[in-house]
C-alpha cells in the first residue's frame, strides 16, 4: 500500500505582491507526472489548500483541473481536510456527493468519524481527517471543557480511535502545530496568546499520521508522525528547505517507509548577498537569474536607485535590505556619524548621479555650503 502525502498549497498566494499561481500550476504538472508513472493507491492534502478562505478564482480553476486529471483520467482518491487558511465550509461543498468520484473532503466532525476506506494489497487502510478545528469548536462540538489545541486533539483522537475496525490500519490527517516541531516564517499562528502545541503522543495510536501546517518537512517524535511540507517555498528563510510530498508505505505490520520526492518550482526563493557591483557582475551569468530573490546589499554608501540597477540582472528583486549602511552604527555612534557624513553623503550621491568624484574645488565650495547651512541652523 503507497500513497503520496502533501499538504500546504497554499493556491492562489501572493509573495510581496508577485501571484505564485504559475508556479503553483507548475509544480502541480509535477505531482500528475510523478502519478502517471508511479501509481499510489491515494494522494492526501493535510490542509491549506488554498490560502485564504474565499480563494481567487484562478486558485479554484487550478485545483478544479488537477481534481479532474488525478481524480478523473488517473483515477487516484484524494483526500482533503481544511487547514487553517481554508474556509472548511466552502472547501467542504457538495462533499457527499463527489465521494463516489474519489474526492473525499473531510471538512466537519461528523465526517471526522466515517474513515475513507481503501482496500490495498495489504487489504484495508481507513483514512481519518481532522479537520482544521480551533479549541472554541471542539468545546461546542463535545460539550466537554476543552481548554487549548493539545486537549482538543486528545478529545478529537479518542473519538476517532472508537471506530477503529481490528483488520484496519489507520492512517490520520490533521492540521495542527506538534510540540517541539521546527517553523518556518510563511505560517499563520493558529492561536494568539494561547498555546497552539499539541503533543504527538496523541498520535501514536495510528499506523501513519499525516501533518499539515508547518512548511518545513520533518517527523516528529516516531518515524510515521510526519509532515510533509509545502508544496513549494513561501517565505526567504525557506531558501535552503527541500520542497516536495513524501511517499508513505504501509506492509501488513503498519507502517514501513517514507520517500521524500522532491518538486521543484521554476523561480526559487532566495537571499543574495555582497557589494551591488559584484551581485550586478554575478547576476549577468546567474543561470537562475529569474529566482524570486532577496537582495542584502552590504556597500557601505548611499546608492542611487539599487532596485532598478539590481533588476537589469535579477528582475525579480522583490526585496531589498541595506545591512551593509548599519554596520558599526550603534545609537550614540549613529548619531555623531550621521551628523559629520554630510559631506561624505553628499560624495557618495555625486559620484552615483555623475559617475564620477567631485573635484578638490568641488569639494572646498562643497564644504562651505554646508558649514554655512549648518551655521544658519544653529543661529
Ligand atoms: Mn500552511
Amino acid at each position: 500500500m503507497k500513497f503520496l502525502h502533501t499538504s500546504d498549497w497554499h493556491l492562489g498566494r501572493q509573495f510581496h505582491n508577485v501571484s505564485l499561481l504559475e508556479d503553483q500550476q507548475a509544480v502541480l504538472a509535477q505531482i500528475i507526472t510523478y502519478l502517471q508513472s508511479n501509481p499510489v493507491d491515494a494522494l492526501v492534502i493535510a490542509g491549506d489548500i488554498y490560502d485564504r478562505s474565499v480563494p481567487p478564482t484562478s486558485a479554484i480553476e487550478l485545483m478544479n483541473q488537477f481534481v479532474d486529471k488525478v481524480c478523473g483520467e488517473l483515477a487516484t482518491p484524494v483526500i482533503i481536510i481544511p487547514g487553517n487558511h481554508d474556509g472548511a465550509q466552502r472547501l467542504g461543498f457538495a462533499a457527499s456527493q463527489m465521494k463516489p468520484s474519489g474526492l473525499h473532503i473531510i471538512a466537519n466532525f461528523d465526517e471526522m468519524l466515517k474513515p475513507v476506506v481503501i482496500t490495498s494489497d495489504i487489504g484495508e487502510v481507513a483514512f481519518y481527517g481532522m479537520p482544521y478545528n480551533d479549541p472554541e469548536l471542539v468545546r461546542h462540538y463535545s460539550q466537554q471543557a476543552v481548554k487549548d489545541h493539545d486537549q482538543a486533539h486528545q478529545l478529537l483522537v479518542e473519538k476517532i480511535s472508537e471506530q477503529f475496525q481490528p483488520q484496519q490500519k489507520n492512517v490520520l490527517l490533521s492540521h495542527c502545530f506538534v510540540d517541539g516541531a521546527i517553523e518556518s516564517e510563511s505560517e499563520r499562528p493558529l492561536s494568539i496568546g494561547g498555546s497552539d502545541r499539541v503533543s504527538h503522543e496523541h498520535f501514536r495510536v495510528f499506523d501513519y499520521v499525516a501533518l499539515g501546517h508547518l512548511h518545513q518537512p520533518q517527523k516528529k517524535g516516531e518515524e510515521y508522525i510526519r509532515y510533509s511540507g509545502s508544496l513549494m517555498k513561501y517565505s526567504f528563510s525557506e531558501q535552503h528547505q527541500a520542497k516536495g510530498m513524501t511517499l508513505v508505505e504501509l506492509d501488513s505490520n503498519g507502517f514501513k517507509s517514507a520517500t521524500h520526492i522532491p518538486l521543484t518550482a521554476p523561480h526559487q526563493m532566495r537571499i543574495i548577498e555582497g557589494e551591488l557591483a559584484d551581485l550586478i557582475e554575478q547576476g549577468k551569468t546567474d543561470p537562475n537569474n529569474h529566482d524570486y530573490l532577496l537582495a542584502r546589499l552590504m556597500d557601505k554608501h548611499a546608492i542611487l536607485d539599487p532596485m532598478e540597477k539590481l533588476r537589469k540582472v535579477y528582475p525579480n528583486v522583490l526585496h531589498l535590505e541595506k545591512p551593509g549602511m548599519l554596520i558599526g552604527v550603534d545609537q550614540q555612534m549613529g548619531k555623531a556619524r550621521l551628523a559629520r557624513g554630510e559631506l561624505d553623503m553628499f560624495k557618495d550621491f555625486f559620484l552615483e548621479a555623475k559617475q564620477e568624484p567631485l573635484t578638490a574645488e568641488q569639494e572646498t565650495a562643497v564644504s562651505a555650503i554646508i558649514s554655512q547651512l549648518t551655521r544658519e541652523q544653529e543661529a
